[in-house]
């Protein structure tokens, strides 16, 4: 749907759903002066909705035809966003002097110089469009899911020298399977009953499935902590015309971590040619040529730097970051929609079964 709206205060055109409208409204003023800090003139410019991220809000800005995105942090979850800002310095500056020619797209500076601006109680940041590229929100060949797999790989290979110990954390315990557990467990004791007795099935299948967590503890103790994406869905990767990975995008949650984490999520969101909002479960199946793709793609860049464990555990990554999917998804259901945005009421629920089916799907191959 197309909407061109005009604020009172100043002019400014965007496109989007009637959710965006209103946020837009609502933030406008705000947008508007942090524009300003980047030099963009009152009246030249235009904004309207990007991407389809559920943390972040996202905008595409278009001034004399130039276009940036710009981004405003969700501080309820990142509750420190100086250590992203920190940490896309850091390694920014630590790529500019060993890897010059790896494409990382660094924020803009302020007027006043800086990479974050806090504007009231709110942060944004301002990146560079890089043109002619696209984004893709499910996987249709194997060819897409080899250079998604290789832009991540290459991502933590060119950090590999970087001490990881300097990297800070920006969500702490992001992905501790056995926390999003305990979490799951106190929503089905203290959730929304209703909502508890409408999930009950999927809350018995996840209830069934905790050896997940068990293997976790054992398997990590293999596992050595690298400077980790940790959400590498499909569509936080750059594609240029034809269909090469760029780079890759979404940087908030790159931290110290585990591989399992960005493989996880690469079988989560690559394995399947629908997404995790598909309603229709019966057209979740496991393309086994898009496995093979994220297991090479992956390696194309890592395999030198994978320990023995960690090659035999790329079945292991998928099963772990699709439970956990499945647990935060249900668990914010249960909590009332607390976390993630949501378009209609059942939503949550929705992507709980769809990650449910899944991790079934998963929990079949061999
Ligand atoms: C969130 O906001 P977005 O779409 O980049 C979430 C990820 C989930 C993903 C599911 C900080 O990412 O962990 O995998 O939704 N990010 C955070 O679509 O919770
Ligand atoms: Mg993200």
């Amino acid at each position: 749907m197309h909407c061109a709206l005009q604020s009172t205060a100043k002019k400014v055109y965007f496109k989007s759903t009637n959710f965006i409208i209103q946020f837009i409204y609502t933030n406008l003023v705000s947008m508007i002066e942090v524009l300003q800090h980047y030099g963009f003139v009152e009246n030249t410019f235009a904004i309207e909705p990007l991407g389809n991220g559920l943390i972040n809000a996202t905008f595409l800005v278009t001034s004399n035809s130039k276009k940036y995105v710009l981004q405003k942090i969700n501080t309820s979850i990142f509750t420190t966003p100086q250590n992203i800002a920190y940490n896309i310095e850091l390694i920014s500056n630590y790529l500019q002097k060993n890897h010059p020619t790896y494409l990382f797209i660094t924020p803009i500076k302020t007027s006043g110089g800086k990479t974050m601006l806090k504007n009231g109680e709110h942060y944004f940041r301002l990146f560079p469009y890089i043109e002619n590229s696209h984004t893709i929100d499910v996987v249709k060949t194997p060819e897409q899911a080899y250079e998604a797999a290789k832009q991540f790989a290459k991502f933590t290979k060119v950090l590999a020298k970087l001490d990881v110990e300097k990297v800070k954390i920006t969500l702490p315990n992001f992905h501790n399977l056995q926390l999003r557990l305990q979490q799951f467990t106190v929503a089905i004791k203290h959730g929304n009953t209703q909502r508890i007795e409408e999930a009950k099935d999927l809350i018995t299948f996840l209830g069934t499935q905790k050896s997940i967590v068990q293997k976790f503890d054992k398997l990590k103790e293999n596992f050595k902590t690298r400077v980790t994406h940790h959400d590498t869905k499909i569509s936080n990767v750059l594609f240029n015309s034809t269909n090469y990975g760029l780079c890759v995008i979404d940087l908030d949650t790159v931290m110290p971590g585990y591989f399992i984490s960005d493989v996880g999520d690469m079988m989560r969101t690559y394995l399947c040619p629908v997404s995790e909002d598909e309603t229709d479960f019966a057209k979740i199946e496991i393309i086994p040529s898009f496995y093979e793709a994220i297991v090479e793609g992956y390696l194309s860049e890592m395999e030198t730097e994978l320990t023995k464990v960690e090659k035999q555990s790329f079945l292991f990554a998928g099963k772990y970051m699709v439970y956990m999917q499945a647990l935060r998804f249900l668990t914010d259901y249960l909590n009332d929609d607390i976390y993630y945005g949501c378009k209609y009421p059942t939503h949550n629920l929705v992507r709980a079964g769809n990650q449910s089916e899944l991790l079934k799907k998963i929990i079949l191959m061999k």
